[in-house]
Formats: C-alpha cells, sequence, structure tokens
C-alpha cells in the first residue's frame, strides 16, 4: 500500500509543469517572419492572422523588449505550442486610449488544434503601459490566439504588444517512475488478494 502511494507521489512529481517565460530580450529588434520562435525561449511559435507584420519592439508599451502585431487592423496574435499546456499568462501594452474606446478588452482564446477549448478577456485600462497581465489556468491546450477588441470580441484597430509570455509544460512521466507505479500498483494488487 504505502509503495503504490510513493510510486504514485513520485509519477505526480514527475508530472509537474515546468514554466517557461518568453520575455523577447534575447531577441534583435526588428521584423520577425511568421512562425517566429523566441531566441528568450524555446516551446511556442508566434504569427500574425493578417499579414506578416510581427516586430520585436522595444518602447515603454513593453518592458525592455516586447512583441507587437502591426498594422493597424484586424490582426491576432497566434500561439502554437510545441507540447500541451494548461496555464497562459502574458503582459500586454499600447492599450493606447488614441485607438480605444472604454470597455475595449483583451482577448485571449485557448485551442486544442481547432477546436476553442475556452476563453478569457481583461478590461484594458487604456493607459498605454504594459501594466496588464491576462491569464488562463484549466483545460490543456496547445494553441491560443490574443487580440484587441471590443466587448464582444470583434477586433479594434490597435497594434497588440505582448512582453512575458508565460506558460507550463507538462512532462510525460519517465519509465523509471512509470515502472515504480507499475510495482506500487503490483504490491497494492497482492496486498488485496491477501486479504
Ligand atoms: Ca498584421
Ligand atoms: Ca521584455
Ligand atoms: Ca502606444
Ligand atoms: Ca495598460
Amino acid at each position: 500500500m504505502r509503495l503504490a502511494f510513493a510510486a504514485a507521489a513520485l509519477l505526480l512529481a514527475s508530472a509537474t509543469a515546468q514554466a517557461a517565460v518568453i520575455d523577447f530580450e534575447a531577441d534583435t529588434t526588428g521584423n520577425k517572419a511568421n512562425g517566429f520562435v523566441s531566441a528568450s525561449g524555446a516551446g511556442v511559435s508566434f504569427t500574425d492572422t493578417s499579414g506578416a507584420n510581427l516586430i520585436v519592439y522595444s518602447d515603454s508599451e513593453a518592458i525592455g523588449k516586447g512583441l507587437a502585431v502591426f498594422d493597424d487592423d484586424a490582426s491576432r496574435l497566434r500561439m502554437d505550442f510545441s507540447a500541451y499546456a494548461t496555464e497562459l499568462s502574458l503582459v500586454f501594452g499600447n492599450d493606447d486610449p488614441c485607438c480605444s474606446d472604454v470597455g475595449d478588452r483583451a482577448w485571449l482564446v485557448l485551442y486544442d488544434g481547432v477546436v476553442v477549448v475556452d476563453s478569457v478577456s481583461v478590461a484594458m485600462n487604456q493607459d498605454d503601459l504594459p501594466n496588464q497581465t491576462i491569464s488562463y489556468s484549466g483545460t490543456a491546450f496547445n494553441g491560443a490566439l490574443f487580440w484587441y477588441g471590443d466587448a464582444g470580441g470583434t477586433p479594434i484597430a490597435l497594434i497588440e504588444i505582448v512582453d512575458n509570455v508565460t506558460f507550463n509544460v507538462a512532462e510525460t512521466p519517465e519509465p523509471a517512475s512509470l515502472a515504480l507505479l507499475g510495482a506500487g500498483l503490483l504490491g497494492l494488487a497482492g496486498l488485496r488478494r491477501r486479504r
């Protein structure tokens, strides 16, 4: 019995998520092709859904360097993850009062392939500064879209700038801990048989 619990605990420990934070500080500023992977961290690629206007940008709208989704169009930022994640957060800036209305929101939709898993949104504080975070934690996903939209999610003409893209990667259990779990379960079955 005790062995089974120990093995299960080991399995849980090995499955504990590891977090990655993409802060774009290791990237050169300037245009990036769709499918861009930051030098600051792997595990996610970035794509502009309208045109090819990703720019690593250094200004007050980011924390140091950030990733901007030009132009003033209905672009969304697509994130494709190389493994399933259950948590995602990012800081957003350029929530510029020039080009947004009270009630406009930052939107984040999570996907498993093409299937929508969930969505969250946050009312932007419209101060042009990267001082808000949008976060999701829940069902596993391997893709996400981020954009600035109105209260109903319709994109507004405002360039998105993101920074500190943070997500977890659920590791597959290692064979050693699987073997231990197997041994534990066999032990448990043996105990049950003896009763
Ligand atoms: Ca674009
Ligand atoms: Ca940064
Ligand atoms: Ca701005
Ligand atoms: Ca802000």
